[in-house]
């Protein structure tokens, strides 16, 4: 299906259909799926370490054996969607390398820091709550290998929010003190919750903004705000089940438009994180850089191995 004998880029997305590596695709198109798959790869693998921080201390067998399983799903996103970019032919090793060398970010949420082990419920909760809000819709992207990896990664992120969920629902059900971990956790998740769905669609921080263009080629299906209104919408019943209450004192029932009104959200905080200021950002880079190179010796013996097997393969 290359050059004119197949049907072309803009036939494919006008008719929703699939783009797949092979097919011709524009550069900017290539490059914008390179920057947003990366970018959720490199999520996945720095967003191992807020929880991953909690496994020797789990308060008990079986939240640790689920604790393990949950960061080793998020490797194996991480896994998934670095050979989901590859197939745009960009390398594995360089997109590392430019997670490395803060050239291409992650996602804000895992700036900030896990305390209690309450935070580990408010993680699977408000986290993978927002992420599996932002990712289904991804599962419809035009870009075929993106959108088949979106599909597992889905299934293990709502199986994530039930557990954190469920952290919660123990933590409420507990002593005042367990009580008041969950809240605590709930009021500084919240907000940063809130910013993992990108800047406003309107406004300043819009300029420059890549929706529209990422809409118009079937890779984002809706805006920021249209996902984040959702979350919350979602969000807020369950908050009312758990019996802690969501730190805005702008939330309420909109009778009007069916939707839960919010107050205003702070940017400000969000572009710190996002210029390297926030709470971990120091402390996540710097984790991740030795995690790599104290498994170079990992690499060099894969290299090594699979070299023997081509061999012994053609003699
Ligand atoms: N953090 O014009 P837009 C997870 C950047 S879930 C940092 O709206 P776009 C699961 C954006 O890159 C988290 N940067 O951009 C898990 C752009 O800068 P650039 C990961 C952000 O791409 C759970 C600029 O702001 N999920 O890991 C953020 O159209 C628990 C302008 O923004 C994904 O990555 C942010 N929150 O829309 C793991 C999902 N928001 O690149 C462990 C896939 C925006 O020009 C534990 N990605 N920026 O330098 C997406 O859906 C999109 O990329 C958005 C941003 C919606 C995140």
């Amino acid at each position: 299906r290359r050059g004119e004998v197949g049907p072309d880029f803009d036939a494919l997305i006008a008719a929703d259909q699939r783009i797949e590596p092979r097919d011709d695709m524009p550069e900017a198109y290539r490059r914008t799926l390179i920057r947003q798959i990366a970018q959720h790869a490199h999520s996945e693998i720095i967003g191992m370490q807020p929880e991953g921080n909690w496994i020797t201390r789990a308060p008990s067998l079986r939240r640790k054996a689920i604790l393990m399983a949950k960061v080793q799903d998020e490797a194996g996103h991480g896994l998934y969607l670095y050979s989901a970019a590859e197939t745009l032919g960009i390398d594995r090793a360089e997109l590392l390398d430019m997670l490395h060398t803060g050239r291409q970010k992650y996602s804000s949420i895992f700036n900030y820091p896990t305390l209690t082990w309450a935070d580990c419920g408010a993680i699977g909760w408000l986290v993978d709550g927002a992420a599996i809000m932002n990712q289904v819709p991804l599962c419809r992207c035009s870009y075929g290998p993106y959108a088949r990896a979106m599909i597992r990664v889905c299934k293990e992120e709502s199986f994530h929010q039930r557990q954190g969920f469920e952290i919660l629902w123990t933590l409420t059900r507990g002593t005042d003190a367990q009580k008041a971990m969950a809240q605590d956790a709930a009021d500084r998740w919240w907000w940063p919750a809130l910013m993992m769905f990108g800047p406003p669609d309107t406004g300043e921080a819009a300029k420059g903004g890549h929706t529209e263009q990422s809409m118009a080629w079937g890779i984002k299906r809706f805006s920021n705000d249209d996902l984040r209104q959702k979350f919350v919408d979602m969000t807020v019943p369950q908050a009312q089940k758990l019996g802690l209450t969501l730190p805005d004192p702008d939330l309420r029932f909109n009778e009007e438009t069916g939707h839960w009104d919010f107050g205003p959200i702070d940017w400000d905080e969000f572009w710190r994180v996002l210029r390297g200021d926030g709470p971990c950002n120091a402390e996540r880079v710097s984790w991740r850089v030795r995690a790599h190179e104290d498994g170079a010796w990992v690499r060099e013996a894969a290299t090594a191995y699979a070299a023997k097997q081509a061999r012994a393969h053609t003699q």
